[in-house]
């Protein structure tokens, strides 16, 4: 009889509760290891489940077959220097991540356009404030930098609120509704039409601090953004800088260069900043453990298994 697969489930014990029971259920043959369980076991290990592997950890695991992302973003993972190149690492793409991902950035897009810390404000000071909207749905131009599993469905979710939605990706997209920018030479266009600027890209060496003081310039003045991907496409600096002289109206900011945000960071209390704490979208653990037990089940039959990241590219 074949010998079950041993799983490392690499995720700090307060979040290991939340895992097992789906884990088990999807996987019920298997072996289910928490981090405590590493070091002794760690020649045994079969598949690495992880977001962000703790130093030394990879190069510990002498007989991994592949690894299994908990979230979209495989950055933590490949910067490990210990992380073997020809290794299969697969990410998670879901429908519940993505339509989470959509609802953070629709609620975003309409706190700005609607204008409602205008309204906030009025209503701490028991104030009845009308104003119209500052600018029509029609005029406002979203663009979204990223037109993956994620950024398709952002861009579907807006064009269907009747804004006119562009994405930029590396290849050229047919989406109904949308127009497409493709690759480095159409970004300065892209961004020129951008009033509303939504980044969704990777994080990779091709995208790493792409928002900065060079690309807000090219942006139209009063534009607004918003960062779900990863901190390190942001330089918060020149964020900071770019709103506070007036040619970006604001910004809602999921992820951060130092995650937790450091106390003392001046985005907590910039008046135009939103805060949250990378939270758009959290990966739900059933239908991530689906997705392991179909790409262990597809790796163990020796076929390919889904969403297989490419390494070269970075995602
Ligand atoms: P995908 O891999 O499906 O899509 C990535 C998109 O970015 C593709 O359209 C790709 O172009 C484009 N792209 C990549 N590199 C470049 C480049 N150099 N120039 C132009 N376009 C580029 O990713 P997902 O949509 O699944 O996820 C996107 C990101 O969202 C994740 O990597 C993660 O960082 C972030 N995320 C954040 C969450 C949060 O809670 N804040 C939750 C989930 C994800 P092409 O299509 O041509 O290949
Ligand atoms: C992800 C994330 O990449 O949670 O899925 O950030």
């Amino acid at each position: 009889m074949a010998e079950p697969v041993t799983l490392l489930l690499d995720v700090p014990s307060g979040w290991s509760g939340h895992w097992a029971g789906p884990l088990s259920e999807y996987l019920p043959q298997a072996r289910l290891l928490g981090q405590d369980d590493a070091a002794v076991e760690a020649g045994r290990i079969d598949y690495l489940i992880t977001f962000r592997p703790r130093k030394g950890l990879l190069a510990s695991l002498s007989n991994l077959k592949a690894v299994f992302c908990l979230g979209a973003g495989v950055d933590g993972i490949l910067a490990d220097p210990d992380f073997p190149r020809d290794l299969p690492l697969m990410r998670f793409v879901d429908r519940s991540l993505s339509r989470e991902l959509a609802q953070y950035v629709v609620l975003h897009v309409l706190i700005f356009h609607r204008g409602q810390r205008y309204f906030d404000a009025a209503q701490a000071m028991n104030k009845w404030r009308q104003r119209p909207l500052l600018r029509r749905t029609e005029d406002t131009r979203i663009g979204i930098l990223g037109m993956g599993e994620i950024g398709t469905m952002c861009a579907e979710r807006l064009r269907d609120l009747d804004f006119p939605v562009t994405g930029w990706s590396r290849s050229r997209k047919a989406v109904s509704g949308v127009e497409s920018f493709a690759g480095a030479g159409e970004l300065a266009p892209f961004l020129a039409r951008s009033d509303i600027l939504i980044c969704l890209l990777p994080l990779t060496s091709a995208t790493q601090g792409i928002l900065n003081a060079k690309t807000f310039a090219l942006l139209p003045k009063g534009a607004f953004l918003i960062n779900a991907a990863r901190g390190g496409h942001l330089i918060e600096a020149d964020l900071v800088e770019a709103i506070d002289r007036g040619h970006l109206a604001g910004a809602t900011l999921d992820v951060f260069q130092h995650e937790p945000l450091p106390a003392d960071s001046v985005l907590w209390n910039h008046p135009k900043i939103t805060v949250t704490p990378h939270v758009a979208a959290i990966t739900d653990p059933r239908a991530a453990a689906r997705a392991i037990s179909e790409g262990i089940g597809a790796l163990e039959r020796g076929e390919p298994a889904p969403y297989r990241v490419d390494i070269a590219q970075g995602y």
